[in-house]
């Protein structure tokens, strides 16, 4: 099976109500691949808010011609990341080869006439999901809301942000949070970096009586040495990917026991051939992967995974409820457990109605 064509196609999805620091929208950089078998595999890209025309254009000047008249498999994900070396091997380059692999992989399960949840190896029929929501600057009575909708749909599982300037909004929503959910149920807590160690060990002894399930990215992220020293003073778990990129950064984690739940993003990793590495790296030392949003495809990885955590169902953002999808996908969250029952490959069919970047 050969590449004969590759089309890349970016497109603004805006959000239902804006995330914190005014991000408004997510983009999405839709890829096709046709070969010479006649079928055409479907990749995507995603980011929030930056990047997203940086990613078509190494999609369109550097990645297509790599790519036309070679093989369509993902095997190929090594090569092109060291064609695309000059760019740099994170950030851009991985979210633009993310398209292209996701697209391969959606063919060669295609090929194999399979879902790609069983080309890759069904581990189980549903994974658990939690409700999760960038909502640190709603106001509280709009956040109980929100967790109210997720425990309606049948979640016992929520996360929520923290890191307010004043640390007691934090413990006052965790409470109130808490309450919503039970004793049972699970709350994780994400602070996005927003802490120093100090604060953060503050914080956290603060919220230890509401029992966090996690905390997610306490501290910047790139500050491994940061981690190091927070560690033996908390007893919260420490959630940790969604801005680590390389299998190696993720083993540099986890080795220095600063990531008990990794959360690679499969777009930002590169695709499903790096984001499975990781997932394996993870497993060999017994570290669970909780796949950072993009449910719609990260549900369907967690199916196949040995250790997987959570899925987070992220409040109507997920593809479909943005409206990027022509069909469902056959991916559903129901009762706070994902399952994927798709078409041969991943099943997600971009609408050809979306409207292009300004
Ligand atoms: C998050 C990150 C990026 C976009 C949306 C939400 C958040 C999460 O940190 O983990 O849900
Ligand atoms: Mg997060």
């Amino acid at each position: 099976m050969r590449v004969t064509a590759l089309r890349a196609r970016a497109h603004r999805l805006p959000l239902h109500r804006a995330w914190d620091g005014g991000v408004d929208r997510n983009d999405i950089v839709v890829v096709e691949v046709d070969t010479d078998t006649g079928l055409t595999g479907t990749g995507f890209s995603w980011t929030p808010l930056i990047g997203a025309r940086a990613v078509l254009a190494l999609l369109h000047d550097d990645l297509r011609p790599a790519l036309l008249g070679g093989p369509a498999h993902p095997a190929r994900w090594d090569e092109l990341r060291l064609h695309l070396r000059e760019a740099g091997t994170s950030g851009l380059t991985l979210m633009a080869l993310a398209a292209v692999d996701i697209a391969l992989w959606d063919l060669t399960a295609k090929a194999a006439g399979l879902p790609l949840v069983d080309h890759l190896g069904r581990r189980r029929d549903t994974v658990p999901a939690y409700g999760s929501g960038v909502n640190l600057d709603y106001p509280l009575p709009d956040l109980q809301d929100q967790v109210k909708g997720w425990i309606d749909a049948g979640h016992r599982a929520a996360k929520i942000k923290v890191g307010s300037p004043d640390p007691a909004r934090d413990t006052d929503r965790a409470r109130a949070v808490r309450t919503l959910l039970g004793p049972d149920g699970l709350l994780m807590v994400d602070a996005n970096q927003r802490w120093d160690v100090p604060a953060a060990a503050r914080a956290l002894d603060a919220l230890a009586e509401h029992r966090p399930h996690f905390i997610e990215e306490p501290l910047p992220a790139d500050d491994l040495r940061s981690h190091e020293r927070l560690r033996p003073r908390t007893a919260v778990p420490f959630a940790l990917g969604e801005n680590l990129r390389t299998v190696e950064e993720f083993e540099r984690y986890i080795d220095a026991g600063v990531c008990d739940i990794a959360q690679p993003n499969a777009v930002r990793v590169g695709g499903i051939t790096p984001f499975l590495r990781i997932a394996q790296t993870a497993a060999r030392r017994g570290v669970p992967v909780a796949p950072h949003l993009l449910p719609e495809l990260s549900g369907q990885l967690a199916l196949c995974l040995s250790r997987p955590s959570m899925v987070e169902d992220i409040d109507r953002a997920s593809l479909a409820a943005l409206g990027a999808l022509a069909a469902p996908s056959g991916v559903r969250v129901e009762r706070g457990a994902l399952t994927a029952h798709t078409a041969p490959g991943h099943g997600l069919v971009f609408a050809d109605t979306l409207t292009p970047l300004p």
